[in-house]
């Protein structure tokens, strides 16, 4: 069967074992291996890299898309094999160690990773890791469920290693766009004014003498575990629509809106979702990550065309979306994560991007990846590559974390990834602050009233009067500003 799959002779002789293809991975290499938010990762070698370096001292540096799936970065974290990970993880036992400071992390902007690679920035790849659905007649690899940074690892790597996995449906052939800019200077326009455009080829390139194995799998992306909407994501999500109605009452922008972002997680998705109640028509979505919710608003016909780089999906629908993927293909692109985040398509198609915090403060600045200032949680991921472009730039949190042990509005952030300059629109279950073209003090004012938890709300308002009484454009008492965190710290509560 799987030779059916490999439509270049040349590769038959080197179809080996994972723990043979494995061998030829050495202590110290760079791999740059597929997989986005646990979509198209390479799912047999990695483990038989784990199973390796349980034995003998063998630990990679780990580039990839995004997150893999917890069963691989956790499974390979917790093996020892990875002494560095680049641009982005979600896994526990990973995240643990990168808090231990037994992995280092380079937390990265996702749009900007090719950038680096491209220009030698971060050292050579020694080894291309890339799944995929199909080989070609000329020995290029067709993508499975995401595309990442796959196209520029396959084209920097010393040597490439392919997982052709079987349970990916044949008929993923066609959804992928593969385009890589050209390097600077000279650099022509990027040819993409709508997400449904095509510029690039439906497979990625690579130099077939680099090729030197390639492993049969069958086994399908581990599903996503988000939890299903609850009435906090859902009060949210009706402020956004009602929101953005009125953006679209006063003709800032059209009924089916402008192209739509969402993040990764619970939250993000249960906003989406909400869109299905919503009165807008013929909605598209250009973001990174497809979740369930974009696969319901397409079944309600809320949505009527999405790109991106991954498909991110529960148990709900992965299996239905491979079962009748054909009927998507002519509503959904697959790009290179450069090219999904890229800050100037984003601004050009004037993206509305819908973000999660973990913590804002008053003043809109807000903090997605660092618990309490230091403990990383998962990565900036794309959202800076959305907040920072975007027509409109959406933050979502709940108020209160944890049973309310954390207020999620903070007098300051105690770690920035998104600035008070990317923050347009800050929304959590109490309310939704419209910020734009406010100064720091109205955006205070008007946070305060919108945001902030009713536990946390006269707290609130004391710092900000001390601190508007002791003056400057954006008031702070600095002995005080973190003091919510301490307190945290040092009795488990910002109460
Ligand atoms: O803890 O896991 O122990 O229950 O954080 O929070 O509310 O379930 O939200 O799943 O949507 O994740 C920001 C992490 C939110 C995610 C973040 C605790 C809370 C819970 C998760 P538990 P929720 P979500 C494009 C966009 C950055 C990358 C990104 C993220 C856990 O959305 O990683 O946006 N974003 N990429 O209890 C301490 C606080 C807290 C807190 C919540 N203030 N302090 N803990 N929690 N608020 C996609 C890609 O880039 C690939």
């Amino acid at each position: 069967m799987y030779k059916e799959r490999i439509r270049f002779a040349p590769y038959l002789d080197r179809v080996m074992s994972a723990e043979e293809a494995a061998m030829l991975f050495t202590d110290g290499m760079t791999v740059g291996a597929s997989g986005f938010t646990r979509a198209g990762d390479p799912k047999a070698v990695s483990l038989a890299i784990a199973e390796r370096s349980k034995k003998e001292p063998l630990r990679i540096k780990l580039w990839t898309g995004a997150s893999l799936s917890d069963e691989i970065d956790g499974g390979m974290a917790e093996a020892g094999a990875i002494s560095h990970r680049m641009p982005f993880q979600a896994t526990k036992s990973m995240r643990n160690m990168i808090n231990k400071g037994e992995i280092l992390f380079n937390d990265q902007h996702l749009s900007i990773s090719n950038e680096f690679i491209r220009n030698g920035v971060m050292g050579p790849i020694d080894i291309a890791l890339i799944e995929a659905t199909s080989i070609t007649e000329d020995g290029y690899i067709i993508p499975t469920t995401s595309v990442g940074n796959s196209p520029m690892f396959l084209e920097q790597a010393q040597k490439i290693v392919i997982e052709l996995n079987m349970s990916m449906p044949e008929a993923l052939e066609g959804f992928h766009d593969v385009y890589l800019p050209e390097k600077r200077p000279g650099r022509t326009p990027i040819n993409v004014t709508t997400p449904m455009d095509r510029i690039g080829t439906p497979y990625m390139k690579l130099d077939p003498n680099k090729v030197v194995a390639i492993v049969v799998t069958n086994q399908m992306d581990v599903p996503s575990n988000i939890l299903p909407a609850d009435e906090e994501t859902k009060t949210m999500a009706n402020y956004i629509i009602n929101f953005l109605e009125d953006e679209v009452n006063k003709g800032r922008i059209p009924n089916s809106l402008m192209p739509l972002q969402s993040g990764v997680g619970t939250v993000a998705n249960a906003v989406l979702e909400g869109l299905i109640d919503s009165p807008f028509e013929n909605l598209v979505v250009a973001s990174e990550v497809l979740q369930d919710a974009v696969f319901d608003l397409f079944e309600s016909g809320k949505v009527v065309f999405a790109s991106a780089t991954s498909f991110t999906l529960s148990d709900k629908w992965l299996d239905r979306l491979m079962k009748n993927i054909e009927s998507y293909k002519d509503k959904v692109i697959l790009r290179p994560q450069e090219i999904s985040n890229h800050p100037e398509l984003i601004r050009r198609m004037g993206i509305i991007a819908i973000n999660t915090a973990l913590e804002a403060d008053i003043y809109g600045n807000v903090n997605s990846t660092h618990v309490t200032g230091t403990h990383m949680m998962n990565g900036i991921g794309g959202s800076g590559d959305f907040a920072r472009n975007s027509a409109i730039s959406i933050f979502v949190t709940k108020s209160i974390a944890k049973d309310g042990k954390i207020s999620s509005i903070v007098p300051m952030v105690s770690h920035v990834d998104h600035t008070e300059h990317d923050v347009q629109v800050l929304v959590t279950e109490q309310g939704l602050a419209d910020l734009r073209g406010l100064s720091p003090r109205e955006r205070a004012e008007v946070i305060i009233d919108k945001c902030v938890h009713p536990m946390y709300k006269e707290k609130m308002r004391e710092y900000f009067q001390e601190a508007s009484a002791r003056g400057g454009h954006t008031p702070h008492l600095i002995e005080k500003a973190l003091s919510w965190h301490q307190k945290l710290n040092e009795t488990g509560t910002m109460l």
